[in-house]
């Protein structure tokens, strides 16, 4: 069975991330889309960077872990790694350190910085800042960005994403509000017998495209949805 996994903030609000579109989903005050542009860093960059740097920090403190979702998850996929695909929304690395493996981070990622002259991607845990010298020329100060995917900016892995929706048996969407695109539009990409399940608290606009929703907090929901499906395999594997 293909398995295709997209999860957004909402599997990350209980190990202590906020989410982006909650009341308290603002960072620093900022809505999300006017700072996560290429034209706010451009035009200020230091506001950017502190953005950033705000969330990195955030992200590196000892008791922002994985949750249980994020753990079902990687439990889930070591036993079916022959076709699982987590695409993640996320740009904390808690997938990563749950022990997930085929992950695809299609807004990049908080723990990476990229250059922005030759595009070089290297992990990164420092603030960063306009005058940041490369790591590698540090005569050359201030190309780094953070490896994240503004608005306005292409999404990672397009067609890999496109390929695994096209094929996939289960869908399964956690803890996303289904508003920015394309990530959002990805479950219409699955084909017309796709089990398409979306675990979220709320409902959202593409609520209607799943075949089953389950409300609840990822926490509870995914580990249980999990052993509920790994029962449902047990007995066709008997029965075959
Ligand atoms: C693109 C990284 C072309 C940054 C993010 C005008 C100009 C340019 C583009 C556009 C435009 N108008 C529209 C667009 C498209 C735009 C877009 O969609 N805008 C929206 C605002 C309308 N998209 C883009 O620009 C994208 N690029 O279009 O390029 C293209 C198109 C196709 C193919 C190729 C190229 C790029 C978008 C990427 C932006 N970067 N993140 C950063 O993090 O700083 S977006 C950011 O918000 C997240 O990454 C995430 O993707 C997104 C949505 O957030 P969610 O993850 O869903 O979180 P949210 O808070 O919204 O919801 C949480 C949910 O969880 C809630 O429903 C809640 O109920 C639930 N929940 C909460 N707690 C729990 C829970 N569920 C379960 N358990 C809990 N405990």
């Amino acid at each position: 069975m293909k398995v295709v996994v997209l999860t957004g903030a909402g599997i990350s609000a209980e190990s202590g991330i906020p989410t982006f579109r909650s009341a308290d989903g603002l960072w620093e005050g900022h809505r999300l889309e006017d700072v996560a542009t290429p034209i706010a860093f451009q035009q200020n960059p230091e506001l950017v960077h502190q953005f950033y740097n705000a969330r990195r920090r955030h992200l590196l403190q000892a008791h922002i872990l994985p949750n249980a979702a994020h753990i079902a998850l990687a439990d889930y996929e070591a036993t079916h790694d022959d076709d699982f695909l987590l695409i993640t929304q996320n740009v904390d690395n808690l997938h990563f350190v749950a022990g997930s493996q085929n992950i695809l981070p299609m807004h990049g990622q908080l723990m990476e910085a990229r250059c922005t002259e030759t595009n070089k991607v290297i992990p990164w845990c420092e603030d960063l800042t306009p005058h940041t010298p490369d790591p590698e020329t540090p005569s050359r100060r201030g190309r780094l960005r953070p490896n994240v995917v503004w608005f306005g900016e292409t999404p990672y892995g397009m067609e890999e994403i496109q390929r695994a929706a096209q094929n996939a048996d289960l869908f399964l969407a956690v803890g996303t509000s289904a508003v920015v695109y394309p990530a959002a539009g990805i479950v219409e990409q699955t084909p017309s017998y796709c089990r398409r399940v979306e675990i979220n608290l709320d409902a959202t606009p593409q609520s209607k495209v799943f075949t089953e929703t389950i409300r609840g907090p990822a926490s509870i929901e995914v580990p249980e949805f999990l052993q509920r499906l790994q029962t449902e395999e047990n007995k066709q594997t008997r029965s075959d």
